[in-house]
């Protein structure tokens, strides 16, 4: 079975509010628990997103206290700037429950995706927006992450395609 893990410490993110952390592909399951870290809070409202993830089909399941969206293109936090394709599905979650501050584990996020898909980096597809502590201002903060993605792998032909392609092509030759 294909399993690939990634961890990415809580305290190593450099501009740091909510961060990915522990992200997995199996089969058909893309899933990762985020973290918010040192200094910072979520409020309802705040979010996270990942952006253009090809084989996208759904949610399995998401903690309480939290909505999705699955959209063409998503809104960018103040200061944030990064590409997001138009063609292509991102997901944005929303926290709506009461204020927590970091550092802490947000839950298990899962996503449905193509089955026998395969992970590929993207650069610059997390962001984060939450907030800082109120002792350190409690002002909007926001992130950047680069996190890989599930992508489709081209089907390898099996060996009763490829017979045919060469009789098919043996027949030309012939003609
Ligand atoms: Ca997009």
């Amino acid at each position: 079975m294909k399993k690939i893990l990634i961890l990415l410490a809580l305290s190593s993110a450099v501009q740091a509010d909510i961060v990915p952390t522990q992200l997995n592909l199996t089969l058909s399951s893309y899933n990762f628990t985020p973290g918010v870290t040192f200094g910072q809070q979520i409020r309802p409202g705040d979010y996270f997103e990942i952006l253009d993830i090809p084989t996208l089909l759904g949610v399995t399941s998401i903690p309480v206290d939290w909505a999705y969206t699955i959209e063409l293109l998503s809104p960018q936090p103040t200061g944030i700037t990064t590409l997001d394709n138009p063609a292509i599905d991102n997901i944005r979650f929303v926290y709506t429950g009461a204020p927590q501050s970091g550092p802490q584990f947000l839950g298990l996020f899962d996503l449905l995706v193509e089955a026998e898909s395969s992970l590929a980096p993207r650069l610059h597809n997390w962001v984060g927006a939450a907030h800082q502590i109120p002792i350190l201002g409690g002002q909007p903060d926001a992130n950047l992450n680069s996190v890989p993605v599930p992508i489709s792998v081209p089907e390898v032909p099996t060996n009763g395609a490829l017979t045919l392609l060469g009789l098919a092509l043996a027949r030309k030759l012939l003609k």
